[in-house]
């Protein structure tokens, strides 16, 4: 009897303790449990010394207090008299402490210090930084220490961002639709801007600042000139009121031809007087009601968007007028290269390289080319786009894709650190070796003055924010990341659910392995070795390789995949498209010849036979149909894995996340089998007996629809 109370009580007590509020994303502050841990902190951080007085200096205080009240469950004391955790700018600091702190002078405007030292024999902890901005990200990472359960006696820790611009980029409509949205509605409440300000616009804010984004574009690349006019400006300002004291400057996207939209005047000519006196005004009235803002993202030429080519103008003419007209207020402008034309025959990976890199060195100062991680779009893998490296006297700022538009929208689990960090570490030789992507977008190899990371946003009215609870992890991971690029997508898995779940080891092991496999994963149920956009067209969920009839081949799948009797693959090797020509000659070398091309590319570069010889000493078709059984096999691993994690993991959590990954495997499934059957009609071969009967045929995949999925701008009839 008593060990049945025994065990009715641990029960009770451990679904107690499981309790996460998936609102609060990584920001859980549950009380640590472990008594030794939680005394000793408590000993060491009873007393705060906090001497700010600005709305920065409030966040940071109501930030101390809401976490040690969650984590230590004490009242802070904020006794300036006897403290034992010292937060302050270094110019405010005593000259005895500041004295002992380690390389302060490393640290840059946004960095920070924060280190455990003795004086007379007591010990502090010294908490500083140049600028209060610097001190708010500071305290997020003491607090992280805290949760992650890290000994506070031994810490010496010398930060800084090594990217200056760490921006998000909402593909949020005025409407509240959002492009590419899996996460419910937008955020941002338009029509009862600027009277209501949602405790949400400052949940957000501090979510951000905790992982260091400091910018927001809170509208769509396609844009809408009414953003620009007086009265959208007063929301915008309201809402800049709120993201300031988190150091969130506020960005808009720029619509080309907004001066012929308000009706001002007949042309958009970037090189007309009048024109570039409206954008001059445009950004004057703006700044005299946010003196902060940040500057303008623009999409021009793109899909259908308006911009300087239609007037016989280049990009450069486009940005440079743009840049002129925020430039007196320390205004950017973000100038995207996502750029391919229908009228062009050229490859569309080609495309942007071509039209771009002619431009190097003639951009002015204030301008940032927003270059997408690969050539062709947010495919579940590509090579790094080639613009990296080969633009050495334009910053170029990384543009990667929080939003799952082509990894399973709403429904699949997949940790995006671990494809951002793929990208990042990949050698570009521009510079000779060692030349990383990484190292390019963070200004080490060309001392740019510029920098800069975008993440096009996974974030909407969904309660836990991302839909998918798993996407914040890709929230998170992409804010790490744009503060240090060189972060390891594992640091990232393991922090992110140590904060958000449970620091016990039999959690974190097993679930950050999950997060790293999950990415191969879907390369491998979706686009394995080297195949790219072979998805359904339109919303982009679910298999598609049968595209063919769409406005612009270049939209379609079998542009891409080539498939026919004689093999499959895109050959962009000098017999072909040559794109890889606009790659260094270390990666020719190696990428023209398929037998020492990466696999996990070659269908991106070659045309093979579907007999080739693979390095598994197998033929190309059997490791096509191996991979894409992986991928499936990886998820009911997941499955597996998350079965065990209960224990750890709020019940509503637990329970959604299953039926998810229930949702992924069926539609992992559905991939693997759908491309197998298409591909096989070209093939003409057996699928091994590793692959499970597939008792429905080819015109059951095609023939299935997906009427509303989200993600597009829905139609009301
Ligand atoms: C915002 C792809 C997406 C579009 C997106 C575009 C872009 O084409 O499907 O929804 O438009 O990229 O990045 O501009």
């Amino acid at each position: 009897m008593k060990k049945i109370l025994f065990s009715l009580l641990f029960v009770l007590i451990s679904s107690y303790a499981v309790c996460q509020n998936p609102y609060d994303l990584w920001l859980q502050y549950d009380k640590i449990e472990d008594k030794t841990l939680l005394d000793s902190y408590k000993k060491q951080v009873s007393n705060v010394y906090l001497n700010l007085n600005s709305p920065t200096g409030d966040v940071i205080k109501e930030e101390i207090e809401k976490s040690f009240k969650g984590l230590l469950h004490i009242e802070p004391k904020f006794d300036n008299k006897t403290p034992n955790l010292i937060i302050s700018t270094l110019n405010k600091l005593d000259p005895s402490l500041k004295k002992k702190l380690s390389k302060t002078s490393n640290i840059n405007d946004e960095g920070y210090v924060i280190q455990h030292i003795s004086e007379k024999g007591e010990s502090k902890i010294i908490l500083s930084a140049k600028t209060e901005k610097g001190l708010l990200y500071g305290v997020f990472n003491f607090i992280k220490q805290i949760q992650l359960h890290k000994d506070l006696s031994k810490l010496t820790i010398v930060d800084s961002p090594k990217i200056q611009k760490r921006v998000l980029n909402h593909w949020d409509n005025l409407d509240r639709s959002v492009e590419r949205g899996y996460a419910g509605f937008s955020i941002w409440d338009w029509y009862l801007l600027p009277e209501l300000i949602k405790q949400e616009y400052i949940d957000y804010a501090r979510a951000n600042a905790s992982i260091g984004i400091n910018g927001t574009v809170l509208t769509n690349v396609n844009s809408n000139a009414l953003v620009l006019s007086p009265r959208y400006i007063q929301k915008l300002k309201a809402l800049a009121n709120v993201f300031r004291p988190y150091g969130i400057q506020v960005y808009l996207t720029a619509r080309f031809s907004a001066p012929i939209e308000t009706g001002d005047l007949e042309t958009a000519d970037p090189l007309n007087a009048e024109v570039k006196q409206w954008w001059k005004d445009k950004a004057e009235e703006i700044y005299t009601e946010i003196p902060d803002f940040g500057g303008f993202l623009v999409k021009a030429n793109s899909e259908g968007q308006p911009g300087p080519n239609n007037y016989g103008r280049s990009h450069v003419d486009g940005a440079n007028m743009l840049a002129e007209a925020v430039a007196p207020y320390d205004g950017i402008i973000m100038w995207r290269a996502f750029v391919y034309s229908e009228e062009k025959p050229e490859d569309r990976a080609k495309q942007a390289y071509s039209e771009f890199k002619p431009f190097d060195g003639k951009f002015k100062d204030n301008v940032l080319v927003q270059v997408k991680n690969g050539a062709i779009d947010f495919q579940p893998r590509e090579p790094f786009h080639p613009l990296f490296g080969a633009m050495p006297d334009t910053p170029l700022m990384m543009e990667f894709q929080i939003t799952q538009e082509y990894l399973g929208g709403m429904s699949h689990l997949v940790f995006l650190p671990k494809l951002f960090e793929e990208v990042l570490e990949e050698d570009t030789y521009t510079q000779g070796k060692g030349s990383t992507v990484g190292k390019i977008i963070d200004g080490q190899l060309s001392n740019k003055k510029l920098t800069g990371m975008a993440g096009v946003a996974n974030i909407g009215t969904a309660k836990n924010w991302t839909g998918h609870q798993f996407g914040q992890a890709n929230w998170y991971g992409f804010g790490r990341l744009a503060w240090n690029p060189e972060t390891s997508a594992e640091t990232i898995a393991k922090d992110w659910l140590k904060m958000t779940f449970s620091n016990n080891a039999e959690f974190v092991d097993p679930m950050s392995k999950l997060l790293l496999d999950s990415r191969e994963a879907v390369v491998n149920y979706m686009t394995p070795l080297g195949l790219h956009h072979i998805m359904a067209a339109g919303h982009h969920q679910g298999p598609g390789p049968w595209v063919k009839d769409m406005p612009r081949p270049d939209w379609t799948s079998v542009y891409y995949h080539k498939a026919d009797e004689n093999g499959i693959g895109f050959d962009r090797t000098s017999s072909g498209s040559n794109a890889l020509d606009q790659y260094a000659s270390e990666i020719q070398e190696k990428y023209s010849d398929p037998a020492t091309t990466p696999d996990k590319y070659l269908l991106w570069f070659h045309h093979l036979p579907w007999n080739y010889k693979m390095k598994s000493g197998k033929t190309l078709w059997y490791e096509i149909t191996a991979h894409y059984q992986k991928g499936v096999e990886q998820v009911e691993d997941m499955q597996k894995t998350w079965q065990k994690m209960q224990k750890y993991v709020d019940p509503q959590v637990f329970k959604e996340t299953n039926m998810l990954l229930d949702i992924q495997l069926k539609e992992a499934k559905q991939w693997r089998n759908a491309c197998l059957l298409y591909f096989q009609q070209f093939s003409k071969m057996d699928l091994p007996d590793l692959i499970p009967e597939i008792t429905k045929d080819l015109d059951y995949y095609k023939s299935l629809e997906t009427p509303y999925a989200p993600g597009i701008r829905p139609s009301w009839n």
